[in-house]
């Protein structure tokens, strides 16, 4: 047999031996599993799943996952995809935790529990977050044998919000956290967009709105899912259309939702949800902190931007590292070979190289010491030219800033200022909102696959203002921050502004083979960033205010970040509606005091002006909400 055969057939017999043995039998085979109740400082008992090396000639780090969503799914060697396999081959001390008040842990639940400002915690009754992950650790690292004093802590979503609560007043042997995909604030993340309402997480509230009543390693609220899933719609619009005004899910279905009721007693930005914002806590950070989104994540985008540009302004001395792929929510702990979003196909095994040359790399430098380089300050996939980019500061200092000014007849100009005479109209009719996706999906626990859809459905309606570049003679990136400024009238007395950054595909663009034959890519106009913004908080979110009918006012707000090369023979578009149906509740169009509780008779079509003097801004700084909460923000006792 040649050597090369030879060679061959070791390195195919190692790859299959590897792929089988990287699930729940490498855990079986190289872990001791244990349970643990680890007492709190006020009492409480935190069920906490340790997986230990079997192998401790080395001593070994701990890697933390705290969790709302059942650390008992981790107990029967079921540790399969998340943490990485790359992590869980790297002999770490796995520890899955059930957070305060969830499945076998003492206490009660609080969505986004306050943090207690600063260390005030002489008080041991006074908990939070933070200092439960204080106390576990701190009983970790004193019971747990073997393990080499350095704990790291991560997860994706609401434990990404939990690993960032870990860094306020952070125990010593805390060594790196990442945080991904992590929640910030549930009125910029999840629950509210910019103070709109995502109706399509109605489904969700089911799992964040009932206390358990004993331990339980099952999920209690199934059958307040259900109310929902019985007889699923297969047309998510058309069933909340029908539904009607909110306060008609009030009474069918959250009737008894305790977070339910919190989200309708306080639709505006009010202490309850100030001090539910991890931003103003994140200060003096000493743990290294990676930072980890998805440039297609419809829950929680605001989460990792705003957390990394918040320590990068606060703890200019922390390792602070954020890193932004081609992902929807948690898309890098998922390994499909292709790395598809939607219709588009982006690269094979981004996620593997991920998991493999940045987070294994971040956790095994900060916690085991390993010689490997430190993480770029950035390191950020350009959605457009398919291709990692690493930056020294994020937003990048060093580029030009861009402005897009609309014109007559559909033309969007790029720093060319237009007639600031001009205006743009449109008439919004709540009862027959733009569909925020092209294609029929049922009732969504949470939206994903629109985020990088295409908006020909959206162009092609008369309630949508559409600006089109020419076509580009050269490839154009843009990098950083967006910001809508618009001067707006309307014959209402509040509305929403959806506004949205497209990539308009040349039509002979070629169609992928992943995708069936009736998605053609020829024209494709591609979402590649869309947010929303209530009117009515223009002058401050915690400050809602009626327009006056007709008077032109100022609407300034931020859509999230990008990094988007729109290439020679693309066109760059925007689109701007004010309704975006059923991923944003219906705006009535006619200022109500609480939407949560408008009647059908409330809304009303709205003839919305955009005046001439609008623009986008990428890379300007100099504007809008929500500001980034760095510090001296005002914690409204409520
Ligand atoms: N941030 C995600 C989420 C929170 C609340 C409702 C639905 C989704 C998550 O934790 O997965």
């Amino acid at each position: 047999m040649s050597k090369y055969l030879y060679a061959f057939i070791i390195v195919l017999f190692t790859s299959v031996f590897y792929a089988q043995e990287s699930g729940s039998q490498y855990i079986h085979q190289h872990y001791d599993l244990k349970e643990y109740r680890i007492p709190m400082r006020d009492g409480a008992e935190l069920f906490t799943v340790v997986y230990t090396p079997k192998d401790l000639s080395e001593k070994a780090p701990i890697l933390l996952n705290r969790t709302c969503y059942n650390a008992s799914k981790f107990t029967d060697y079921q540790v399969d995809g998340y943490p990485s396999k790359y992590l869980v081959k790297d002999g770490y001390i796995l520890v899955f935790q059930d957070v305060r008040g969830r499945y076998m842990s003492d206490g009660t639940f609080d969505n986004m529990r306050p943090i207690v400002p600063g260390n005030n915690r002489k008080n041991k009754n006074e908990i939070d977050e933070s200092s439960d992950t204080w106390d576990t650790i701190d009983w970790l690292i004193k019971n747990i044998k073997g393990n080499n004093g350095k704990v790291g802590i991560y997860g994706i979503s609401y434990p990404g919000h939990y690993a960032a609560a870990a860094l306020p007043d952070a125990h010593p042997a805390l060594k790196a956290s990442s945080p991904q995909a992590p929640i910030a604030d549930f009125f910029f993340d999840d629950f509210h967009h910019q103070g709109a309402f995502l109706q399509s997480y109605t489904a969700a509230y089911a799992v964040f709105g009932y206390q358990k009543d004993t331990l339980t390693r099952d999920s209690w609220y199934i059958d307040k899912i259900q109310r929902f899933y019985n007889n699923p719609p297969a047309d998510g619009y058309d069933f909340h259309l029908r539904m009607g005004p909110l306060k008609n899910i009030t009474e069918k279905y959250h009737y008894d939702n305790f977070f339910w009721k919190q989200v309708v007693d306080h639709p505006n930005y009010d202490g309850f949800w100030q001090k539910r914002n991890i931003l103003p806590h994140l200060k003096n950070v000493k743990p290294a902190v990676m930072t980890v989104g998805g440039w297609f994540d419809a829950e929680d985008l605001y989460g990792p931007l705003n957390i990394y540009k918040t320590i990068e302004a606060t703890s200019p001395k922390a390792k602070n590292t954020i890193v932004m792929g081609p992902w929807a929510h948690g898309g890098w702990a998922r390994e499909n070979g292709k790395t598809i979003h939607n219709h588009i196909y982006f690269g094979d095994s981004i996620s593997t190289f991920y998991q493999k040359e940045i987070e294994r790399k971040f956790f095994a430098h900060y916690l085991k010491d390993e010689e490997t380089d430190p993480l770029p300050e950035a390191y950020m996939y350009d959605t457009g030219s398919k291709k990692w980019e690493t930056f020294d500061a994020w937003p990048p200092k060093d580029l030009e800033p861009i402005t897009l000014y609309f014109g007559e007849n559909g033309k969007l100009s790029i720093n060319e200022p237009t007639d600031g005479d001009a205006s743009f109209e449109y008439t919004s009719d709540p009862n027959k909102p733009v569909p925020y996706t092209s294609q029929i999906e049922g009732l969504t626990f949470t939206p994903r696959r629109f985020m990088s859809d295409d908006q020909r459905q959206a162009s092609r309606r008369p309630d949508v203002l559409t600006f089109e570049s020419e076509i580009l003679s050269e490839d154009m990136q843009l990098a950083g921050e967006l910001f809508s400024k618009l001067k707006v009238s309307m014959t209402g007395t509040d509305a929403d502004f959806i506004v949205k950054l497209i990539d308009v595909y040349p039509n002979d663009h070629p169609n992928y083979e992943h995708n069936p034959e009736n998605i053609v890519m020829g024209g494709y106009q591609q979402l590649v960033r869309s947010e929303v913004f209530r009117g009515r908080f223009r002058n401050g979110f915690d400050k809602p205010e009626p327009f006056v009918p007709n008077q032109p006012t100022d609407v300034g707000f931020r859509l999230q970040d990008v990094l988007h090369t729109f290439k020679k023979g693309h066109r760059i578009m925007i689109q701007i509606h004010s309704t975006w149906f059923p991923y944003i509740d219906r705006n009535p169009q006619k200022y109500v005091d609480n939407i949560y509780k408008a009647d059908a008779s409330d809304f009303i079509k709205s003839t919305i002006k955009i005046y001439g003097t609008s623009k986008i801004e990428i890379g300007n700084t100099e504007c809008c909400q929500p500001p980034v909460v760095r510090l001296k923000e005002p914690i409204i006792k409520n």
